[in-house]
């Protein structure tokens, strides 16, 4: 079955260029609840990390230095079929196969600045909202 529960990151390039307000607004349309919600920044170490699955693909220094370049929205989402409606509001990871509407078709600049992240299963929500949020209440 699946889960309730996804999280995201609203990425430095989409805070740059002001879009916060209009992401929150789709997610919110597409019927997420927010949870848990803060604005920050990851330290280069925290991003490699949060990346560490990617560390032997050759675009993880520039993810890294990306993604540690500005501030973030880090959220929490609950909706039913949380993980797979949320990457599909979103899109591909590449927003020049983006469908038409998705967030990241609207707001990304490349594959490598692409707005947002979505976590992809059940299992890495948990553990991508716990390394944000850990001991944090959810509401
Ligand atoms: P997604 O699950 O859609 O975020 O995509 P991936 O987990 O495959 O990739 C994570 C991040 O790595 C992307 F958001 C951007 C970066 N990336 C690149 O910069 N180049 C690539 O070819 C693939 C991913």
């Amino acid at each position: 079955m699946s889960g309730n529960t996804t999280f995201t990151m609203i990425k430095p390039g989409a805070v740059r260029n002001g879009h916060i307000g209009a992401i929150l607004d789709k997610i919110c349309a597409a019927g997420f609840r927010i949870v848990a919600m803060k604005y920050t920044q990851l330290s280069p170490k925290k991003a490699g990390e949060f990346y560490a699955v990617h560390s032997e693909r050759p675009f993880y220094g520039e993810l890294v230095d990306f993604m540690s370049s500005g501030p973030i929205v880090a959220a929490v989402l609950e909706k039913d079929n949380a993980v797979e409606d949320f990457r599909t509001l979103i899109g591909a990871t590449n927003p020049a196969e983006a469908a038409e509407g998705t967030i990241r078709a609207l707001y990304a600049t490349s594959i490598g600045e692409n707005a947002v992240h979505g976590s992809d299963s059940d299992e890495n929500a948990q553990i991508e909202a716990a390394f944000h949020f850990a001991g944090t209440e959810m509401h």
